[in-house]
């Protein structure tokens, strides 16, 4: 394709890609994105993408028609090894660019301070609310807020979620159960923004405090992990997961940093650097749920709002959660930032 077409790169959390208005794909979008990323190709050597499925994700933004809504927001992973582009996931960190990038390209227009956007998230029918800072009418990236998992600092984005329950299967815990035992092992499914399996790391024979590097070259664990995550699937209420990047596989163990659970979670078939944000909303939820897998092992802070620690390889991710009368979550915060790296035109394939 010798046309460019209008794209920004962006740092969205401890995730990378690229933001295009929704006006600017050409018809053709996913062979498009495909040839944009260098996909399918395990180092992605003929395209942007980073060789790995935290930096092969694309935002598609446009304004939104919804009362009270700014603009609309849709997550696309484009596979690294596989040609897939999948609209079936959610992404809150690269969520963390949208704002910028509707104010960059004068969707939203900014008041000084601290903008708010509201944005419905397409992937799964629900609102997301941004706090941007601005400085000079454009969005202030530098900043001293430090994320784990990105070096450095730049300027706090705070992320607001209300009412992710069953945001892709329909309801919080989609068998109905608060345990499942599936191919011998007792998992929580839930899905509270992200859908997730969670289950202790003990019981697939690991510590859970192992490295990335290691955890992707356990060929066996992850056989294990792929039969009950193919299993679990239908049970979500989301049919067929193989050819599908949910639900994740969270492997949970205590805290060793003073946090409320450590994690390795599997995204699904590679081990992520951190923990994504929906997903860790999912995890945290699990901590709160009283005879799940992880309520025996978390360590939930009292109160109505709590500031619960997702410990991962990387650090932890803070997830802060208002509970309700019935002590469920009602909603979900996190802060993250975003940096803006590239703005022109890209080419396909
Ligand atoms: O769960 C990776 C990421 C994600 C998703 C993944 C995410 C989220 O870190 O909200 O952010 O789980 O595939 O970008």
């Amino acid at each position: 394709m010798n046309d460019g077409v209008r794209c920004m790169w962006m740092r969205g959390g401890t995730s990378k890609g690229a933001y295009f208005l929704a006006e600017d794909l050409p018809s053709d979008r996913d062979d498009f994105l495909l040839g944009v990323m260098g996909s399918p190709d395990i180092r992605q050597i003929d395209g942007m993408g980073g060789a790995d499925p935290l930096t092969s994700k694309v935002a598609i933004v446009k304004p939104s028609v919804r009362a009270g809504v700014d603009v609309d927001y849709l997550f696309l992973q484009v596979g690294v090894d596989q040609p897939s582009v999948t609209d079936a996931q959610n992404c809150g960190n690269l969520l963390a660019g949208v704002g910028p990038f509707a104010i960059e390209r004068g969707l939203v227009t900014p008041c000084s301070g601290v903008c708010k956007i509201t944005i419905y998230m397409e992937n799964t029918g629900q609102i997301a609310i941004a706090r941007v800072p601005i400085q000079n009418g454009l969005p202030l990236y530098d900043g001293d807020m430090a994320i784990d998992g990105v070096p450095g600092t730049a300027a706090a984005i705070s992320l607001e979620f209300k009412d992710t329950a069953g945001s892709t299967c329909g309801s919080l815990l989609p068998t109905g159960n608060i345990i499942d035992n599936v191919e011998g092992i007792d998992v929580t499914m839930i899905d509270n923004g992200m859908p997730v399996v969670v289950l202790k790391a003990e019981d697939m024979g690991i510590t859970g405090l192992e490295s990335r590097v290691d955890l992707d070259s356990n060929a066996e664990l992850k056989t294990r992990l792929e039969k009950i995550r193919l299993a679990c699937g239908p049970l979500m209420n989301l049919h067929d997961v193989s050819d599908k990047t949910v639900p994740k596989m969270s492997m949970i163990s205590a805290a060793q940093s003073g946090g409320a659970i450590s994690t390795r979670t599997f995204i699904p078939h590679r081990c992520h650097a951190s923990i994504g944000v929906l997903g860790a909303v999912s995890v945290a939820t699990s901590c709160l749920l009283p005879g799940s897998v992880a309520s025996e092992l978390a360590n939930v802070p009292c109160g109505d709002v709590k500031q619960i620690y997702v410990e991962h390889p990387s650090g932890s991710t803070v997830i802060e959660v208002r509970v309700d009368a019935a002590g469920m979550v009602g909603s979900a915060a996190v802060v993250r930032t975003a940096r803006k790296l590239f703005d022109g035109l890209v080419f396909s394939r």
